[in-house]
């Protein structure tokens, strides 16, 4: 009997002889502690650590958002153990999956970034790469989204951490203490001390990532506390959570997780929770490095600090601040180590989400930091002197400098401050060298790079699709969990009529376990013969979820004109959040519900069109409906999506993409092969050369009548019980402004979706297709991302 096997079964006993019970008698929430505490128990005690360093650096991954998912499921997998326990369950009358229902989700991101640093967790840890994850411990999740009588959005508190979470520990050796506000005093020279006003502590809390037959290694989360209060109003947001008291409570720090995606929203305690992450962090990465008698000049020879976004910058001042004043090194010695320490991976193009910070803020405070920033910011006017002649230096600097207007600027902290920046697709990549950087390109050769996301396909192929993982461990030789690649055996079957009606018939069992979701959680009893088309991801306007709107509108308007024409069924499934203050986002959302519940309730539209939007979209959620997608839609304005990470995990599930020739849509493309994939819209290029021609969305709704009637019924009050101003704000932005064009990309997408439902007709091309993104989409793995940073980026100076 494995050991596990042994453990399983006298901790069984010693549960239910505590309750009294039979195991018959547990209750799905027992099983589910029960089992939750005998594979943490497992993962403690007989999972591996500490892997060796060979060719790589340890990677310390800083970011703000680890969305992580459900783990005990992935850790039972991972474990090796997941038939054992469903065998067990078996026994008594009950079902895995079920209990796995239990676990809460905990929502510690907000959307593509958050869940890429989960994805890249796994990934280390299955393939053997030391490394720890360092994050906040949020109290409150990504707030819960419910749906109002309207169809509006409306957020709720996700008190996650409150409920029975066994997945963690407390660290309560790993205490850090960190300063706010004060004074600094300028002994001589080099030498400063910072007085902070305020001390805060951090409490640490790991959560054991369990890699597929790989390591263990923590996810090291931190949380706030303090035995005194702090006077907010010096930082001048005394508003923060509506606060009646302009003192608050410092564990309040680590309260909430900001619920933007893509925009900065300013605030002086996101600042705050900023810094706490990275000198928790920093201090953390120094004591394990000098535990084992390496020197401070070792430092970038063992460890790399990857920055996951801006969101960590100030990490850099601070080790900068460290090897300075505490540990006295020369300014030459201490840049010398922090320049060959830090990563950077830029994940937006989007100057609204490029952070900076109000300097006056930053030096209240962090007066040290800024001192420091400072004097970056001199040695970086040096370098841009050197380097560009008189006509060119003055815009230069203004893109390069670190300080400018009394802001500092993250993104550019980051540059200065890395060894490497990498983007995380070929196309957001060049951009960033051709319209973000150019500059630094030139100041910094050999700096910036590419390495294209990834997903994991232990999660969202494995665990998310079972039936489709059993038919590919049947057809494919070797482990293609550990190795995606290996899909590509299955290549040769994709014209084999027995192998496509295996796959299509998981596509369909899939569908219909989607279908019962959607009618458990909304009610609507959906047509499982309909092409199950998908968008899920954050609302924003970029991500033009407005354009999906207007064609079904179109669509709608059309079946009613033509009650007899032949219609291929289709039902278009939505899910995502709209941070709480984007009052646009808000409106999409709300048009979206207010145009379902209209279609639906139609009878002219029975068994030709229906729209559900689910609620509460989370990583539990994602993997319920990604293996059932036939369409997936990828529709942002060219340009504007970094890379996107759901288009992976749908493509490789077996959904087409309808998309942009944005973000990584572009090698999928490529990947897939471009018969197996719907592109339409503008290009970067063409975007460009519109915008140079005076792009005016208004011309567009006057010659294109089908457009314009779209529009239209957004202003007669067709899907707004009767009111004919809801929608004023959203209708006048796309007509007058249309920032991300959606009115120019209309038609071609219109065009592309009927190009769609022709193909679904021939069913056999279509599954062939199918296959064919699952087969060839291997690159995509998150395993492969991880290599490409070892190789690139992570490799021993
Ligand atoms: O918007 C990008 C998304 O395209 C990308 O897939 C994801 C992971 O790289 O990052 C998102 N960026 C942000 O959330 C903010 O920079």
């Amino acid at each position: 009997m494995s050991s596990f096997q042994t453990l399983l079964e006298t901790s069984l006993k010693t549960y239910c002889e505590e309750r009294f019970v039979q195991p018959e008698q547990l209750t799905d929430r027992q099983w589910y502690q029960f089992i939750a505490e005998v594979s943490q128990q497992a993962v403690l005690q007989s999972f591996p650590h500490n892997p060796p360093l060979v060719s790589t650096r340890k990677v310390n991954y800083l970011s703000m958002e680890f969305l992580i998912g459900r783990l005990l499921g992935n850790n039972l997998m991972n474990l090796g153990v997941y038939d054992q326990v469903q065998q067990l369950l078996a026994k008594c009358g009950k079902n895995l999956v079920d209990i796995l229902e239990q676990e809460r989700d905990p929502s510690l991101g907000n959307g593509g970034l958050g869940r890429l640093a989960a994805c890249y967790l796994d990934s280390m840890a299955s393939l053997s790469q030391a490394a720890v994850g360092y994050g906040l411990h949020y109290q409150y999740g990504l707030f819960k989204q419910l749906i109002g009588y309207h169809g509006e959005q409306l957020e709720r508190g996700d008190a996650w951490n409150r409920d029975f979470y066994p997945q963690q520990y407390h660290r309560a050796d790993l205490q850090q203490k960190v300063g706010f506000g004060g004074q600094v005093v300028h002994l001589q020279d080099d030498k400063y001390q910072w007085q902070p006003e305020w001390e805060i502590f951090g409490e640490a809390f790991d959560l054991p990532v369990v890699g597929y037959k790989g390591v263990q290694q923590p996810l090291r989360l931190w949380q706030g506390y303090s035995e005194t209060d702090f006077d907010f109003a010096v930082f001048n947001d005394g508003d923060y959570l509506h606060a009646e008291s302009r003192v608050i409570d410092a564990s309040k720090l680590t309260k909430v997780l900001y619920p933007n995606d893509n925009h900065q929203e300013g605030k002086a305690l996101r600042l705050m929770q900023q810094y706490f992450h990275c000198a928790c962090s920093i201090a953390d990465i120094l004591r394990q490095h000098l535990a084992q008698g390496r020197s401070l000049e070792q430092l970038p020879e063992f460890e790399v600090i990857q920055l996951n976004d801006t969101h960590p910058a100030i990490a850099i001042p601070e080790l900068m601040r460290v090897l300075l004043d505490q540990y006295e090194l020369s300014w030459e010695k201490a840049w010398s180590i922090c320049s060959k320490t830090f990563a950077y991976t830029n994940h937006t193009l989007l100057p609204e989400a490029l952070e900076q910070w109000d300097q006056t803020l930053v030096a209240k405070l962090l007066p040290r930091h800024i001192i420091i920033i400072e004097r970056i910011n001199n040695e970086l006017h040096h370098l841009v002197k050197a380097e560009f002649n008189e006509d060119e230096f003055a815009q230069a600097w203004y893109e390069t400098a670190v300080l400018m207007d009394n802001r500092v600027r993250m993104a550019n902290l980051c540059v200065v401050g890395s060894f490497a920046v990498n983007g995380v697709a070929q196309i957001h990549s060049d951009l960033v060298v051709s319209d973000l950087f150019p500059a630094y390109a030139r100041l910094f050769k050999g700096r910036f790079h590419n390495v294209t996301n990834g997903v994991t396909p232990r999660r969202w192929i494995r665990q998310a699709n079972p039936a489709l993982s059993a038919l590919l461990d049947q057809h494919v030789k070797g482990d293609w969990t550990k190795d995606l690649e290996l899909l590509r055996q299955i290549e040769p079957l994709a014209k084999d009529p027995q192998f496509q009606r295996a796959y299509q018939a998981i596509k369909q069992q899939n569908k219909q376990a989607l279908a019962q979701v959607i009618e458990q959680e909304i009610g609507l009893k959906v047509n499982g013969e309909a092409i199950f088309d998908i968008q899920i991801k954050r609302f924003h306007e970029y991500k033009r979820q407005q354009l999906n709107l207007l064609n079904i509108i179109a669509t709608y308007q059309e079946i009613k004109a033509n009650p007899e024409q032949a219609v291929v069924p289709r039902l278009f499934v939505f899910a995502g959040k709209a941070a709480p203050g984007y009052f646009l986002a808000k409106q999409i959302i709300q048009a979206i519900n207010n145009l379902a519940a209209t279609i639906n309730s139609d009878p002219d539209m029975q068994g030709k069109l229906q729209v559900a939007f689910l609620p509460d979209y989370r990583v539990s959620l994602a993997e319920k409906i990604i293996p059932a997608a036939d369409v997936s839609e990828q529709i942002s304005l060219a340009g504007k999506e970094a890379s996107g990470t759901g288009n992976m995990k749908l493509a490789l599930n077996g959904a087409i993409t309808i998309g942009t020739l944005d973000g990584a849509n572009v090698e999928i493309a490529e990947f897939a092969g471009e018969e197996n994939v719907v592109i339409f819209g503008h290009t970067v290029e063409s975007v460009r050369e519109l915008r140079a021609n005076g792009y005016n969305p208004r011309e567009y709704y006057e010659q294109d009548d089908v457009l314009r009637n779209a529009i239209d019924a957004l202003t007669d009050g067709s899907f707004a019980n009767g009111d004919q101003h809801r929608y004023d704000a959203l209708v006048d932005n796309l007509i007058n402004h249309d920032p991300f064009c959606t009115l120019a990309d209309f038609a071609s997408y219109r065009a592309a979706q009927q190009e769609i439902a022709k193909r679904y007709q021939n069913q056999t091309a279509w599954v062939e297709s199918a296959i064919l993104n699952t087969a060839r989409l291997g690159a995509f793995s998150s395993d492969r991302s991880i290599r490409d940073y070892q190789t690139r980026i992570w490799k021993k100076a």
